[in-house]
């Protein structure tokens, strides 16, 4: 403990996570900052250059409405998100990320993304609201425009934040460590913006050993948004929804531009067309299983049931598609002309967002223009920003927000002073890369606001932040007092090594709430029984023992995927229906209901240390 120095860092508006949305937070409010004389300070656990989900780069922009394009309407792209999640979404929040969004492109454009462009200069569309970009440095580009915002000096990287601090029901801060230095970080600020992502790997991934760490969604993204929220003791929404993605087999490629662009099918190994010999299941779903496009789970539910039925491999008919295309010229010089350039793009796809399927690819002997390639169902994911839905229930716009949703400063939580965006916030989906950028914008704008007009900060009390410091940093004190009394440092009464628990937790949550391995269903009864579980973990929590500063990092990252588990275990209980099938299925009530259109809501009373659940009316702008 005395090893660690203790070093203050004070800011007006502090920043946390380096990724898309805090990276338009981190524009947005250097802009205001400088207009008030405020400063912002931003952290993020990793290096910007290449932190979060858009690490490895991304292929298309998935949220781009071409409003002045005259292609679509706002209300189109909510009318689009709210059938896609079943009826439940803040169609107030979604408009106005759609609102912003576009002008969000425009600069990523100016700061030298390349985006696709047609012969008269028109963006390439991969679908209809996605663009096609070549995206490999993507997060690069982004993150550079954001630190020459802030200046080097206001960004502090490899720092993980682990704990809110609250004073007075007002959030004024957050305190963690270096993951490089023996350094214990307290930051201090008027507001703070979460923005540290989703949740990957509180459920067991489908590959062990071989492939442990391998996911969709970056496993360093561990729950951090969920947890500084629940512990702030903000209101909590969709914590229900998780996100289950279809993508190519075992390396986890995305599948978008093969259903978008390319106009590909998926069959099963008997060469069915599932979305159209399942079709009669959808009217079980109605009215959302009437919509165009079928909403993801729903997609995924058909797949799902001739998995059950034992039909698989699911395979991803990429030489129909190819073939097709080709097919279009008759001219032999164009047709291999045309094959190569699909075969590229194909290729590109891959390389641009996930590498590690195109060397699949390479290692199976895979020409896509030949053979199919199995698709599949990923294990469980929480990210807003996508087609899952949960994060922090947050204030809408005054100008479009029924009443009932408003309450003084857009995107802040229901605690004073925390604002949240991307995969943090909540009720929002679809928002992607681009949408996630703009909510950062937006939530920045407004946390200026919020530190400008609320100058006087409650006192931070000393005897709480030196508690905080000696309970993060207590894992390297178990380890190294305990580390010797056994000949296998792994096997210790003492302590538990945090690959161990992260296993234990995977396990948990696989096998009562409705993982790969159950596929995807569970029960009430499941659930108790989960919870029961869960509750002797969290005791287990207290003896995580750390090696290395890096070990520490790992303790902490599994006690916040601890606390996404169980709100979200909480909420699937007190959901009395099943509403995703294709996310997750309650076989104790395998229907859905009218009267659970809602949204169902949780908040963690950290003074009474209790859980509140909370169904909250749907109110549309349209
Ligand atoms: O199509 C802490 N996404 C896609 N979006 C698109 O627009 N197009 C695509 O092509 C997309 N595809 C895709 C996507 C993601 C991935 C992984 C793949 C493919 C393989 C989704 C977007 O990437 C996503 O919506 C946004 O990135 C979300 O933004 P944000 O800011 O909410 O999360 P982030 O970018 O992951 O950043 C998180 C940051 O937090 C840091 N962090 N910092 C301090 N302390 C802690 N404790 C922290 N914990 C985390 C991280 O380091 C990071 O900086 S497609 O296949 O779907
Ligand atoms: P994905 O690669 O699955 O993340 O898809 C990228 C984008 O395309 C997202 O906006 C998805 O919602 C959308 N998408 C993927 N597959 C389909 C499909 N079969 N029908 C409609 N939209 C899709």
């Amino acid at each position: 403990m005395e090893k660690f120095e203790t070093v203050e860092v004070q800011s007006d508006v502090l920043i946390l996570g380096g990724g898309m949305a805090a990276c338009g937070a981190a524009v947005e409010a250097a802009f205001w900052a400088k207009k008030n004389g405020k400063k912002v300070v931003l952290v993020d656990k990793a290096s910007m250059d290449r932190s979060g989900a858009v690490a490895m780069g991304l292929s298309a922009i998935n949220q781009y409405v071409g409003v002045k394009d005259g292609q679509n309407t706002i209300k189109d792209y909510v009318d689009y998100v709210r059938n896609d999640l079943m009826g439940i979404t803040r169609e107030d929040l979604v408009a106005n990320i759609a609102r912003h969004v576009d002008s969000t492109v425009h600069l990523f454009e100016k700061w030298g993304l390349p985006i696709w462009k047609d012969k008269e200069g028109k963006y390439v569309h991969e679908g209809r609201w996605q663009l096609m970009i070549n995206g490999e440095s993507y997060k690069v580009i982004v993150a550079e425009a954001a630190k020459n915002a802030l200046g080097a000096e206001n960004v502090y990287e490899r720092v993980f934040i682990t704990e809110p601090l609250v004073e007075e029901g007002r959030c004024v801060g957050a305190v963690g460590f270096s993951v490089r230095e023996n350094k214990f970080y307290v930051f201090k600020a008027k507001s703070v913006i979460a923005a540290m992502g989703g949740a990957v790997h509180v459920f067991k991934p489908r590959s062990g050993g071989e492939g442990l760490g391998r996911s969709w969604y970056p496993p360093f993204n561990s729950g951090a948004s969920a947890y500084f929220t629940i512990k702030a003791g903000a209101e909590m929404t969709c914590q229900e929804v998780r996100f289950i993605p279809v993508r190519f087999k075992d390396a986890y490629g995305p599948v978008g531009a093969w259903f978008l662009l390319f106009k590909s099918i998926a069959t099963n190994g008997l060469g069915e067309d599932y979305m159209q010999t399942r079709r009669p299941e959808l009217e079980k779903w109605k009215p959302y299983g009437m919509v165009k496009p079928v909403p993801a789970n729903l997609r995924n539910w058909l797949m799902m049931l001739d998995v059950k039925d034992g039909k698989g491999p699911i395979y991803m008919r990429t030489e129909q598609a190819i073939g097709a295309i080709v097919a279009k010229t008759s001219d032999p010089k164009e047709r291999k002309q045309k094959l190569k350039e699909v075969e590229s793009e194909a290729w590109e796809d891959f390389l641009d967002m996930t590498i590690s399927q195109a060397i699949l690819w390479a290692a199976t002997n895979t020409m896509p223009e030949e053979k199919p390639s199995e698709i599949a169902a990923c294990e469980p994911y929480f990210i807003g920003s996508h087609s899952g839905a949960s994060g922090a229930w947050l204030s809408g716009p005054e100008d479009i927000a029924p009443k009932e949703y408003f309450w003084g400063y857009t995107n802040m939580t229901t605690i004073q002073g925390l604002f949240a965006a991307g995969d943090a916030s909540g009720a929002s989906s679809h928002k992607f890369s681009s949408g996630s950028h703009a909510e950062g914008r937006i939530a920045a704008k407004s946390a200026v606001r919020y530190a400008v007009e609320n100058p006087n900060m409650p006192k931070i009390d000393n005897a709480k932040i030196e508690a905080l410091k000696e309970r993060i940093l207590r894992p390297l004190e178990l380890f190294e007092n305990h580390k010797g009394e056994t000949t296998d440092a792994d096997v210790n009464p003492n302590y538990i090594r945090p690959k161990q628990y992260l296993f234990r937790l995977q396990k948990l949550m696989d096998e009562y709430a409705g993982g790969v391995s159950t596929n995807f269903t569970t029960s009430e009864k499941l659930l108790n029984k989960g919870l029961e579980l869960l509750e002797l973990l969290k005791e287990d929590s207290e003896k995580l023992g750390a090696g290395t500063l890096h070990e520490l990092l790992r303790c902490w990252e599994n006690i916040h995927r601890t606390w996404q588990a169980e709100a979200h275990m909480r909420t699937i209980l007190f959901r009395d229906e099943t509403r995703w099938p294709g996310y997750y299925f309650r076989s104790d009530r395998p229907a859905m209901k009218d009267d659970w259109k809602v949204f169902a809501n949780c908040t963690y009373h950290p003074n009474e240390k209790k859980w509140e659940m909370i169904k909250r009316p749907i109110l549309s702008i349209y």
